[in-house]
C-alpha cells in the first residue's frame, strides 16, 4: 500500500515563515505532520505563526540562525523536548546575492555559502543522531536550477546549490544504512519574495525582461508557485519514497529539458 501519510511525524522546515518553506509546511500539515519552523528574526517567526494560525495550523516557531551551530543544537533540543524528535527535516532557508563575480566581495560570497550550504550541513548534523537511534529519518534539501546551471551574477548561489546537491548525495550514502533517506528538490523559477526583483514591472509598465526570458525558457510558459512543490515534497517526506535516496527531483516546468522558445 503506497503511504503518503505524515501522521504524527515531526517536520522541521527551516526558514519557513513564508515562501517555499511555508508552502511545504502547509502540505505536510494536511498530511498529518506536526509543523516546526525557524527564522532569524522574532518578528518574522511571529508573522509566520500568525499565517499558519490563519490556516488552522498550530505550528511551533523558533528564532534560530541556521549558520549558528549552538543556536541550532539548542533549537533541536527544544523541539525534541516540546514536540518530539525530528522525523523530517527540510533544509529550505536560503539567500541569494545577485552580483557580478568580479565585483563580489569574498565576505558576500562566504555569506551565501554559509547560509545555503553550511546551514544545511549544520542542521542535518544536529538531527542525524536521533534519526540514527530511531533507525528512520527524511532529510530534504532545497536545491535549485543552479545546482545544474550557471548564469550571470549568481556565482556564490550556484556554488552553494551545486554543493548542496553533492551534500545530499553524501548524506544518502553515509546514512542510508540507518533507514535515513536524503533527497533534494530542485525548484525552477518560483514566484516568491526571493525572485520578486526578477518579476518587477518596468517603469513603462512592461514586463521585466527576465520574467519574459524565464517564461520563454519554461515549456509550461509560467513561473512556478510554492503549491507546485507540495506533491514532490510530500512524496519525499513519506513512506512512499523509502527506497529513493540521493536524488534531486527537479520541479521546474521543464526548463532543464528545453532549449527555449524559438523566436517567431
Ligand atoms: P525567501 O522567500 O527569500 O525565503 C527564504 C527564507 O529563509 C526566509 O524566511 C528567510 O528569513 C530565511 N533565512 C534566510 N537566512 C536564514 C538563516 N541564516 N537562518 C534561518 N533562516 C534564514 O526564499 P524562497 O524563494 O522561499 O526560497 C526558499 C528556498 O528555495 C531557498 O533555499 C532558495 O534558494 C530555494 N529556491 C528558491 C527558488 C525560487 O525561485 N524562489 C528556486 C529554487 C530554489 P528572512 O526573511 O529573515 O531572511
Ligand atoms: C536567479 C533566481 C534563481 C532561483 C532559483 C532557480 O536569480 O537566477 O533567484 O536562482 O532562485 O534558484 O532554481
Amino acid at each position: 500500500m503506497v503511504d503518503f501519510s505524515l501522521k504524527g511525524k515531526v517536520a522541521l522546515i527551516t526558514g519557513a515563515s513564508y515562501g517555499i518553506g511555508f508552502g511545504i509546511a502547509t502540505a505536510y500539515h494536511k498530511q498529518g505532520a506536526k509543523i516546526v519552523f525557524n527564522d532569524i528574526k522574532q518578528d518574522l517567526v511571529d508573522k509566520g505563526l500568525a499565517s499558519y494560525k490563519e490556516l488552522g495550523i498550530d505550528a511551533t516557531g523558533y528564532v534560530c540562525d541556521v549558520t549558528n551551530e549552538a543556536q541550532v543544537q539548542d533549537m533541536v533540543a527544544k523541539i525534541e523536548k516540546n514536540v518530539g524528535p525530528v522525523d523530517i527535516l527540510v533544509n529550505n532557508a536560503g539567500i541569494i546575492k545577485r552580483i557580478p563575480m568580479h565585483e563580489m566581495k569574498a565576505s558576500e560570497f562566504r555569506q551565501v555559502i554559509d547560509i545555503d550550504l553550511t546551514g544545511p550541513f549544520i542542521v542535518s548534523k544536529c538531527v542525524l543522531p536521533s534519526m540514527m537511534k530511531r533507525n528512520q529519518g527524511k532529510i530534504i534539501n532545497i536545491c535549485s536550477m543552479m545546482s545544474e546551471l550557471g548564469r550571470e551574477t549568481v556565482s556564490a548561489y550556484a556554488a552553494a546549490k551545486g554543493g548542496l546537491k553533492m551534500l545530499t548525495r553524501n548524506i544518502a550514502s553515509e546514512y542510508g544504512e540507518y533507514n535515513i533517506q536524503c533527497n533534494g528538490i530542485g525548484p525552477g523559477y518560483i514566484a516568491t519574495p526571493q525572485t520578486a526583483p526578477l518579476r518587477e514591472k518596468q517603469a513603462d509598465g512592461s514586463r521585466h525582461p527576465f520574467d519574459s526570458f524565464i517564461c520563454a525558457k519554461t515549456p509550461a510558459a509560467r513561473w512556478g508557485t510554492p503549491e507546485d512543490l507540495m506533491g514532490p515534497a510530500v512524496f519525499l517526506a513519506s513512506g512512499a519514497s523509502d527506497f529513493v535516496n540521493g536524488h534531486v527531483i527537479y520541479v521546474d516546468g521543464g526548463i532543464l529539458a528545453y532549449i527555449g522558445k524559438q523566436p517567431k
